[in-house]
């Protein structure tokens, strides 16, 4: 099978003032960074190119629409699909995306080396609230400012292997990672802004939130059997704090690389994909050990309902 040389490119806090065209400036610089150290495929955050602005309320919602993207690539981001095309690097990041009819989606998009959109992802478990709430420590307004994702959680093969991709939140939810494991997915890349403190408290809890990245993502690869990045929009972003921890995970389920800091930084780690066979003939040999019988309430029930 295949091994490709994987890049996780962690970006620091982006504020209001930031224009697309600087931050595409820094990510081309960890572009050339992850080129010189021989990546094939590169990973950035969820909501790459701006501030994450749904920790503000505006009454009415269409001011908001200038943080949204129209287009893909556009004038600001095709500097960075043609510095990708001229390493031949596939490529993933995240954005807000406004469609011709006008929806509103947190989205991210795999790129091929020849500069294709091969596959694209809608967030689909949005966190946080629609209205103002005055108990909050902060607001998080996605419910407010973006429609749940409609594409599910699809694969794509890319550069010899099958790629999906989930957003921040998504993470934590196993049905996530399942769906995609059970359409054989090898790489799963999930970009995060994941602020340190919590909302429905005044406790900064930036090492249990670091935790709990952390284990969703050994999880998510150990129980599907594939490597995973984690990428992180983390430090300070217009005076709010959010968590690190970009890392790499492979199908054991173990840490192979993992960001030391909280500003733009570049990790990187080998992925040998043949090291998914194993657990996929075992442990997790889903054919084999599988019970679906078992598992309709995951499909047919959202919330818990005690037994009367
Ligand atoms: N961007 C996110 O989805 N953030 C959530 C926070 C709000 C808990 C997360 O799961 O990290």
């Amino acid at each position: 099978m295949t091994k490709l040389m994987i890049g996780a490119a962690q970006i620091g806090g982006i504020q209001k003032a930031e224009t697309r065209e600087e931050v595409v400036a820094r990510m081309m610089k960890l572009m050339d960074e992850a080129h010189e150290k021989g990546v094939e495929f590169l990973a950035y955050p969820e909501m790459t190119l701006t501030t994450f602005f749904p920790r503000e309320y505006v009454e009415d919602r269409s001011e908001m629409d200038s943080w949204f993207e129209t287009e893909m690539p556009n004038a600001a981001t095709q500097p960075l699909f043609d510095l990708a095309q001229k390493y031949k690097m596939g490529f993933t990041f995240g954005y807000s995306e406004l469609t011709p009819e006008g929806e509103h989606y947190n989205t991210s998009i795999i790129v091929s080396p020849e500069g294709e959109i091969v596959l694209k992802y809608r967030k689909t478990h949005l966190p946080g609230h629609a209205e103002y709430d005055e108990n909050r420590a902060y607001q998080h307004l996605e419910k407010r400012y973006f429609l749940p994702g409609n594409t599910g959680f699809q694969v794509a093969e890319n550069q010899g292997v099958l790629m999906g991709m989930a957003i921040c939140n998504d993470r934590r939810w196993p049905e996530t990672w399942r769906v995609m494991g059970l359409q054989g997915v090898d790489l799963v890349t999930i970009g995060y802004n994941t602020p340190s403190q919590n909302t429905h408290g005044k406790e900064v809890q930036i090492e249990q939130n670091l935790y709990h990245n952390e284990l969703s993502f050994c999880a998510g690869a150990y129980q599907n059997a594939c490597y995973a990045m984690g990428i992180a929009k983390c430090g300070t972003e217009d005076g709010n704090h959010m968590i690190g921890g970009t890392l790499i995970v492979g199908p054991e389920g173990t840490v192979l690389a993992k960001a030391e800091g909280e500003g733009d930084e570049l990790i990187v780690a080998e992925a040998d994909f043949d090291k998914c066979a194993f657990n996929r003939q075992n442990v997790f040999n889903f054919a084999a050990h599988r019970r679906i019988e078992h598992y309709g309430l995951i499909s047919s029930q959202t919330g818990v309902v005690k037994p009367s």
